[in-house]
């Protein structure tokens, strides 16, 4: 006997090889048991009347069914927020010019350092409960507004205790190599070997699931960023990178020569980066957030991306700077207005492919049996909707390993 199931509904499977628009199941039925898929098909092809199976029968009443969505990078633990440098911005300073003079990441940093865990998990939870209010049920959380090894670790506990009190999977990621902090000032050298020293502690603690840095003339160089995901290899952490945001330093091929789960922004990635990522299976991670943001005016490279058949997943990439965004819906929207990707592009970007950019395409990101029973239910009409639509959210309930929440 399943724990329960749901019938009634469309569901947009979004496996591949399903030959249907979005893995589409019009009239469909999915079970669940002990927190994983155990059966989903059409309704006709249920082995049985649905209360004969099931403990429990959820009516979707003609509702669409998805994934759980799945936002794949995120900076979300932090103190304080920078709406003061969006002013700055606003009178004409660039992101860059703010981060040379010592403002941006590293004013976050200030904040940072000088709240304790108690007060970044209280700062944090409302914006996680604003994506999970969305439909989402796995995020990332990266750190580096610590940038030192106890104030990393403390980053990194907030997001693994805010992964056990709310209901999503939240996995960590360690970018001790964000910024250069202030005590190291003009001394960057010297502190990616800080952060390399802080590699095999930080792998002990268990409290990173993977490794991200900043490759980026305002970040580190492409030498300095291999350094770090040696350092990360040698403790067999997978790695993901800040590719290629402001300048193509050659990050995507750099991160791509580390099999990197993902390589991330990549608006100015040249074609030797893309066929070195479709070559690795590295994802191309968008955040038209942070394009958003910051006004940048050069486009990711989409169809390049398509031609070499690298996934695509898309994020809101939370963070006070750059991307101080709490909604993936409106970046499912921003995906297609802006980037040009079609509706089911931007969908496959916040399931399957987000999900594959956190290691976890074995288990989450698409409705298939064995997968984890993470849903997102929704009152639309076609799937389309969700990426259509600007500031409204059709979402009608949500269920975490197979639990109705
Ligand atoms: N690129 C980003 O989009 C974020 N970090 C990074 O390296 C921005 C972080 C911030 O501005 O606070
Ligand atoms: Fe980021």
């Amino acid at each position: 006997m399943w724990d329960a199931i749901w019938i009634g509904g469309r569901l947009a499977t979004m496996a591949a090889n399903s030959g249907a628009p979005y893995g589409a199941i019009e009239n469909g039925a999915i079970a669940a048991e002990a927190g994983r898929i155990a059966w989903v098909g059409p309704l006709i092809a249920l082995p049985g009347p649905p209360e004969s199976l099931a403990r429990k029968v959820h009516r979707l009443d003609g509702r669409w069914l998805t994934p759980g969505l799945v936002d794949c990078h995120t900076h979300l633990v932090y103190g304080g927020d920078r709406a003061q440098e969006f002013e700055q911005r606003l009178e004409g300073a660039s992101y860059a010019e703010i981060a040379r003079a010592g403002g941006g990441i590293v004013s976050t940093v200030r904040a940072t350092r000088a709240a304790d865990e108690d007060a970044l998990g209280a700062a944090a939870k409302p914006r996680i409960e604003a994506l999970l209010a969305e439909g989402v049920t796995t995020i990332e959380i990266k750190s580096g507004y610590g940038l030192d090894l106890d104030q990393e670790l403390k980053q990194l506990r907030v997001a693994r205790r805010l992964g056990e009190s709310l209901p999503v999977t939240v996995k960590t990621t360690f970018l001790g190599a964000h910024a250069v902090p202030p005590e190291y000032r003009d001394r960057d050298a010297d502190y990616i070997e800080t952060v390399v020293a802080m590699m095999p502690v930080v792998a002990a603690s268990g409290l990173a699931d993977a490794v991200d840095a900043f490759c980026e003339t305002i970040g580190f160089t492409p030498e300095q960023t291999a350094r770090v995901f040696e350092a990360a290899r040698a403790q067999g952490l997978p790695v993901k990178l800040h590719a290629d945001q402001l300048s193509d330093l050659g990050g995507a091929a750099l991160a791509a020569r580390f099999q990197a789960l993902s390589a991330d922004h990549l608006e100015y990635t040249s074609e030797d980066g893309i066929a070195a990522m479709a070559q690795s299976g590295t994802v191309a991670v968008l955040l038209p957030g942070a394009f958003y943001t910051l006004r940048e005016t050069k486009q990711p490279p989409v169809e390049a991306l398509r031609r070499a058949g690298v996934p695509i997943a898309i994020a809101s990439d939370s963070n006070p700077g750059s991307a101080p965004v709490t909604s993936l819906l409106l970046m499912i929207n921003m995906a297609c207005t802006l980037f040009r990707l079609t509706p089911e592009e931007a969908l496959l970007g916040v399931t399957r492919h987000g999900a594959q950019a956190l290691g976890l395409g074995a288990s989450h990101g698409t409705l298939e049996t064995g997968k984890v029973a993470d849903f997102a239910i929704w009152d639309i009409e076609r799937p389309a909707e969700l990426a259509y639509r600007v500031g409204f959210n059709p979402l009608a309930a949500k269920v975490k390993a197979g639990v109705a929440l």
